[in-house]
């Protein structure tokens, strides 16, 4: 008699109840690339060229490469600023529109080699992306399509064989690029043409020589611009995009919404990118020393960007002298002590989560995910669940005014709508509502001493998950946290 037990016993302990597999992808779902691109979230963008010693922001290409003369032109110091101020990688201006090469290209003799910097042996490209590697920085580069002073540009095909050869310099001379930048602007050349790009053909040439880097542009193919230079996402800001109709710079109709806040419907997956200079300019200038933004201002763009499902690319150019500006890398690092303060520091990590609805009962998709700091782990519910709750216990009553949500965007980006509520004095209170979530989300929450919160998903293409529940507070006086010690 004892036998149908003990072997009933032995095979549900070998086979368990069927395990439920994970949530199918909801397509479209990000590669690897721009997976991997999403979770740099912050990097610097660096002008720098003629226009650096103009004064102008757009040159004509018409200038002397002898002005390029950075006096103590130091690429560690800025990759030193850059890291020490959190940023994960820089994309540099390897060619502005003037057409100057910051490197010795073969297809133009507008570039270094002819500028007295070095004696004409200079290349910023390998300073640049030398220091990237010393720390621990990835390397990106800007090489402009328009030329105002290529003799080829208005030509069509000549001037785009000499535009991927340029490209071929900079994507195989360097070691890894992960982002190559393709501004859409557009002129006519010197024979009164406008020139046409073979943006597929630039296209196959980056994927042949770095298929792990992303490309930028108005219409991706990886990442998208967000419609404004103001590096700000739309509070919905969806991953994905339909690209039908757009075109590029100049050809771009008012597609701003599509950019700021991508589309539902969207076929591709083209994540926004947020641009946007640390000072008036994209340019280094010295009589915008007294314009940079102040910490408060870099804080509030860190949440606009990165805390709306976008990655922000904060151009901070180099100066004259060849090194990022003094007042440049003190706002940074006070922004960096201002997003350490709050976020260095989240009250939910490790603390027990609950959940209306767990996916198979699994503990694989449990509630707890959300708060242990693996971000390979998400919570998930059953398919047939696309309204559910999950909750965690503080441990204790904090006063808060952040709420950090993360998706398992590999999954595709689900969370349509979603409230918040925090607990103070026994009493669920209302903490705002939200659509959008993808890699991050980041609500700002009436600030109040809570012991619990609560997320409640509204509405969802297919049964949500969260990777991240994160809980955060603000300084009390944030003037001294960015001061520092
Ligand atoms: C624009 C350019 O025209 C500006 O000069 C700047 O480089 C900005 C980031 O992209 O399209």
């Amino acid at each position: 008699m004892h036998t149908p037990l003990a072997l009933f016993v032995v095979l549900s302990g070998v086979s368990g109840p069927a395990p439920v597999a994970p949530p199918a992808p909801v397509a479209p779902v990000p590669a690897s690339r721009q997976l991997a691109w999403q979770d740099l979230e912050t990097c610097a963008f660096v002008h720098f060229g003629p226009n650096t010693f103009t004064g102008k922001e757009w040159g004509k290409g018409t200038e002397d490469p002898a002005i390029f003369k950075p006096t103590d032109l130091d690429c560690r110091q800025w990759c030193r600023v850059f890291r020490d101020a959190g940023m994960k990688g820089v994309v540099v201006t390897a060619k502005h529109h003037d057409g100057f090469c910051l490197w010795p290209s073969r297809f133009t003799a507008h570039t270094v080699a002819a500028s007295p910097w070095k004696d004409g042996q200079g290349d910023v490209l390998r300073q640049l992306s030398d220091a990237c590697r010393e720390y621990g920085l990835r390397f990106g580069v800007y090489l402009s399509p328009w030329d105002r002073n290529h003799p080829l540009y208005g030509t069509g095909e000549p001037y785009n064989e000499a535009y991927r050869g340029q490209l071929r310099e900079v994507l195989t001379g360097y070691g890894p690029v992960f982002e190559v930048w393709f501004d859409g602007a557009c002129g006519e050349g010197p024979n009164g043409k406008r020139q046409v790009y073979d943006f597929p053909s630039f296209e196959s040439v980056v994927r042949e020589c770095q298929p792990d880097a992303v490309m930028f542009s108005d219409v991706g193919p990886d990442i998208r611009w967000v419609g404004n230079e103001e590096g700000e996402a739309g509070e919905t800001n969806w991953g994905m995009m339909n690209t039908a109709g757009h075109g590029r710079g100049n050809d771009n109709p008012p597609a701003h919404r599509a950019l700021y806040s991508g589309e539902l419907e969207g076929e591709r997956w083209i994540p926004a990118e947020c641009d946007v200079s640390i000072r008036p300019g994209w340019f280094w200038r010295e009589n915008e020393n007294d314009s940079v933004k102040s910490a408060e201002k870099l804080f509030d763009l860190y949440e606009r960007s990165v805390g709306r499902n976008g990655s922000l690319l904060l151009n901070v150019p180099a100066d004259q002298r060849g090194l990022i500006h003094e007042v440049d890398a003190a706002r940074l690092m006070e922004m960096r002590r201002l997003i350490d303060a709050t976020y260095g520091h989240d009250l939910a990590a490790g603390r027990s989560a609950i959940a209306s609805n767990v996916r198979g009962s699994d503990d694989r998709f449990a509630a707890g995910n959300v708060t242990d700091g693996d971000a390979t782990t998400y919570w998930a519910t059953d398919d047939s669940t696309t309204t559910a709750a999950v909750e965690i216990d503080l441990g204790g009553t904090f006063e808060v005014d952040r709420v950090m949500l993360q998706e398992a965007i590999a999954l595709g980006q689900r969370i349509e709508a979603f409230h918040l509520e925090l607990r103070v004095d026994g009493t669920w209170m209302d903490a705002g509502q939200g659509t959008t979530v993808g890699h991050k989300r980041i609500m700002i929450t009436p600030r109040v001493k809570a012991d619990a919160v609560r997320v409640t998903i509204d509405r969802a293409r297919a049964c949500p998950t969260l990777t991240r529940v994160g809980v955060f507070a603000t300084p009390a006086d944030p003037r001294a946290a960015a001061a520092g010690p």
